[in-house]
């Protein structure tokens, strides 16, 4: 089972037969049994709530946030938790405990996350997945008890929201969700544990929002959607009212399609070229007496939290946005980039909250030969510079998949299974022997498999040799593939398009010791 039980199991004698239909007393709503019923369903076992049901599900407050006991007796099952993710994690457990023949041995579980957040990112934006797609997906990480998925809903190359206040949005993507997919979507995560957190990645990587409404650029000049991945100089100008206007609008349109109390607004590589020539950016500073564009970027984002905060929502961004010493007081950080780890540094010593998503160990868009499942499993958290521990340690991980590269759902699973699964590993209880991992990570994935879900064979986990430098150039190449003619003028002009950049990320992929100089 993946992941291992983060607490004890002490067995107890006999094997327990599951009655047909199961019985619940539940003290929690429905949507805590939810999943476990429509799951049992498709094993052919009915369930119906009675006061003295053969699963009891009772309240425990001692227990932490996520925490459960799973109590498993000839005389019945008792779950016993704090909140509906304890009950919905105890009844996973159950679930994947009970075997072929309906019968499950009789124990008890006490278990618990080491880190809070367990996420994965998905970006929707370079290339569209359905909403049926994407519940899959969610299934697949509630199965391992991951908790957060962060979703990536916008981006050079499409906006994914349908908009009715702005409905040239969804129209100009064509690819999008309509406000009831989106509504659908998190309330079935919801019912798995799974909090939704959408991402619109502000003030770069909006060509998206741009191709429909080029007036909130510094130029206001037509632009169209990318074709290609790669950072485009074309941004939200930082400097012109209306821009602030039409962003609060349209986040008060879109916040209340989303449950959670969280909301990315990105921040991540945005090049400052069209804000250093544009008179309103210029005067925005000068009113504000802000002398840097980084800062203006974070005067941008403290705008934005503003308007999250009408609707009791934080915000988080990339770790890019650290190089603003002006910055959203309640802002949670999510570190992906090396390249700002002075400035990470320094927040995290202050006790910063943060997300771990190392671009190095944890992106699943990159393919097994740069990022394999052994490589991600004995990650150390090495921020180089940036020194922590316990007391400033990161509120959990996120495996982050970026689609660039990524055209069919079959590639997309591929790319996810198993290695999503060593996040959720990693989170819930840590590492241990790899060896042993390895092989309850092959169960799972016939387990996987089973449900219909597309994954890497065994054999390419870990690839090595020739072939492991052949994949991962070819991968690096197709990622940084010269722009073409049309959109030379719109990309930025940025050190990490350069064939340089390419060999020294490879070179730090390909560092089976110590750490490469270049990046720390
Ligand atoms: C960097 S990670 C990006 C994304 C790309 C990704 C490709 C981050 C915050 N920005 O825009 O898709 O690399 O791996």
């Amino acid at each position: 089972m993946i992941p291992r039980i983060n607490g004890n199991v002490q067995m107890r004698d006999g094997v327990i037969c599951i009655p047909n239909p199961i019985t619940i007393r539940n003290d929690f709503t429905e949507k805590a049994v939810h999943a476990f019923s429509e799951r049992a369903a498709e094993s052919g076992f009915q369930s119906e709530t009675a006061e003295n049901g053969f699963i009891s599900i009772v309240k425990n407050e001692v227990l932490e946030k996520e925490a459960y006991v799973l109590s498993i007796r000839k005389e019945g099952i008792r779950v016993e938790a704090s909140g509906e993710q304890g009950v919905i994690w105890a009844l996973t457990t159950l679930q994947k405990k009970i075997g072929q023949n309906g019968s499950v041995q009789a124990e008890t579980v006490t278990d618990a996350p080491r880190a809070v957040h367990r996420g994965l990112h998905l970006d929707v934006a370079r290339h569209f997945f359905d909403a049926g797609e994407v519940k899959r997906i969610i299934e697949q990480m509630s199965l391992a008890k991951m908790n957060v998925l962060h979703w990536h809903l916008s981006d050079d190359q499409g906006w994914r929201i349908e908009s009715k206040r702005f409905p040239k949005l969804h129209e100009t993507s064509a690819d999008y969700y309509t406000q009831e997919e989106i509504r659908d979507v998190a309330a079935y995560a919801g019912e798995r544990g799974v909090e939704v957190i959408p991402e619109i990645d502000m003030p770069g990587h909006t060509r998206g929002i741009l191709a429909a409404y080029p007036e909130y650029s510094c130029s206001g000049k037509k632009t169209g959607l990318a074709k290609a991945g790669g950072v485009y100089r074309r941004i939200l100008c930082a400097g012109a009212d209306k821009t602030y206007k039409f962003l609060e609008e349209l986040l008060d349109e879109i916040c209340p399609l989303f449950p959670s109390e969280r909301f990315h607004i990105g921040g991540d590589e945005a090049p400052k070229a069209e804000w250093k020539s544009c008179p309103a950016c210029g005067a925005k500073m000068k009113e504000q007496g802000i002398t840097s564009y980084e800062d203006l970027q974070g005067y941008f984002s403290v705008q934005i939290a503003e308007i999250l905060k009408k609707h009791g929502k934080r915000p988080i961004l990339w770790n890019d946005s650290l190089e603003s010493r002006i910055r959203p007081k309640d802002m949670q950080m999510q570190y992906w980039s090396v390249d700002y780890n002075k400035p990470s540094a320094e927040y995290i010593a202050q006790g910063g909250q943060w997300i771990y998503s190392d671009m190095f160990e944890l992106y699943l868009d990159y393919p097994h030969a740069m990022t394999s499942v052994k490589k991600m499993y004995e990650n150390q958290i090495d921020l180089g510079s940036c020194a922590y521990d316990a007391k400033n340690s990161p509120l959990g991980y996120e495996a982050c998949v970026w689609t660039e590269q990524i055209t069919t759902v079959e590639e997309l699973e591929k790319r996810i299974f198993p290695r999503m699964y060593v996040a959720a590993e990693l989170a819930w209880c840590g590492a241990g022997d790899y060896e042993e991992f390895e092989d309850r990570l092959r169960d799972e994935m016939k387990e996987t498999e089973k449900r219909g879900i597309s994954i890497t064979p065994y054999k390419d986990w870990n690839p090595e040799g020739q072939k492991r430098q052949q994949e991962a150039s070819a991968f690096m190449a197709a990622m940084h593939a010269k722009p073409s003619d049309e959109e030379k003028g719109e990309v930025a002009e940025s050190s990490e398009m350069g064939e340089d950049f390419q060999k020294k990320l490879l070179s730090r992929f390909f560092q089976e010791e110590g750490k490469c100089e270049a990046f720390y």
